[in-house]
């Protein structure tokens, strides 16, 4: 174990969408340096990962929080740019995280509303802050890889999902039979680990071998008026408790793919907790198409609503053997 020398004082914001939260550093934090938002992921990764333990795991943090550092814009025009990370690593783009990043940038006082351009290791977003305080993310691309994959999942038995790619990757799976409510979270924690590592086992992946680190189980909607609820699995063991942004964007690439939700349409997707995110979908032009390996992409619009919950700065007490996280003894 080592004790790293004091840093500058950094200033982290925390927020809530639809009860999932978001940790965001918004001054001081690891040094990241230029270059595109996948260069500096790859240095937080590899020389600054103490930061991520720091904020995003025990005793300071814990494995629901997403955390994420907000790093000036690579693209010209852009407001800034942010990584997000997990209690187990880092994640491409953050649905609810970004809904989050608006409302604390609302609450700094650094964006009016209106449209703002934000950078991501996987693609540039573009966030809306409306004037009831309401965000509209028009996420990355998002699109179906493989329809109805089959795999056999120990203790249960065969099940089928989709693999999409809604800025993470999902297996989004309808026919698993469990209800979705928050009395079975505990049965859907247990069921959704099993997929997930019955998907390693089967080396069933996303495009380019990517690991599927998200599971999405989808069931009907428990109010009247919405159209579908998920419960979603997230790499480091936590279920989210918003609708998950991305899971939402993967889960429209679906409905497009089996012409089930045409485009501007309004799908109402309610978490496991009955929170709620309003998502549609504009089918995306040729040049997102070649990027998705020939697969029709579509361009999802997610909103929702963010609250700050805290306004603090980070101390790291050199005689506290976990000031950086109980991972540093590792
Ligand atoms: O909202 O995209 C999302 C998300 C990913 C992981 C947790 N939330």
């Amino acid at each position: 174990m080592s004790l790293r020398s004091t840093p500058a004082p950094t200033r982290i914001i925390d927020s809530h969408t639809g009860g999932e939260p978001t940790r965001l550093i918004v001054s001081g934090g690891p040094e990241l340096g230029g270059g595109t938002m996948a260069e500096r992921l790859a240095r937080f990764r590899q020389d600054h990962d103490h930061w991520r333990r720091a904020l995003a795991t025990e005793p300071r943090g814990n494995d629901v929080i997403v955390g994420g550092i907000v790093t000036p814009p690579v693209l010209a025009g852009s407001h800034c740019g942010v990584i997000y990370f997990n209690n187990v690593g880092f994640i491409g783009m953050c649905g609810h995280g970004t809904i989050g990043l608006m409302a604390t940038l609302a609450y700094l006082g650094r964006v009016p509303a209106g449209v703002h351009a934000i950078d991501t290791p996987v693609g540039t977003v573009r966030a809306e802050l409306h004037a009831d305080g309401g965000v509209t993310v028009a996420n990355v691309p998002a699109w179906r890889h493989a329809r109805q994959v089959a795999v056999q999942v120990p203790g249960h038995g065969r099940v089928h999902g989709d693999v999409a790619w809604g800025g993470n990757w999902f297996f989004l799976c309808h026919d698993h039979g469990l209800p979705l409510r928050p009395a079975d979270i505990p049965a859907l924690l247990e069921f959704s680990g099993r997929v997930r590592r019955a998907l390693v086992a089967a080396g069933i992946t996303g495009a380019g071998g990517r690991e599927i680190d998200h599971i999405e189980l989808l069931g009907p909607p428990e109010v009247a008026g919405h159209h579908g609820r998920s419960f979603v699995l997230c790499p480091g063991g936590a279920y989210d408790r918003s609708p998950c942004g991305t899971g939402t964007s993967a889960k429209l690439a679906c409905l497009a793919a089996d012409g089930e939700l045409a485009p501007g349409a309004v799908w109402h997707q309610e978490s496991v907790i009955g929170s709620v995110f309003a998502a549609r979908y504009e089918p995306c032009d040729a040049s997102a198409h070649e990027a998705t390996q020939g697969h029709a992409a579509v361009l999802p619009f997610i909103h929702g609503r963010a609250h700050v919950t805290l306004d603090a700065r980070v101390v790291f007490d050199p005689s506290d053997p976990f000031a950086w996280g109980l991972g540093e003894l590792a």
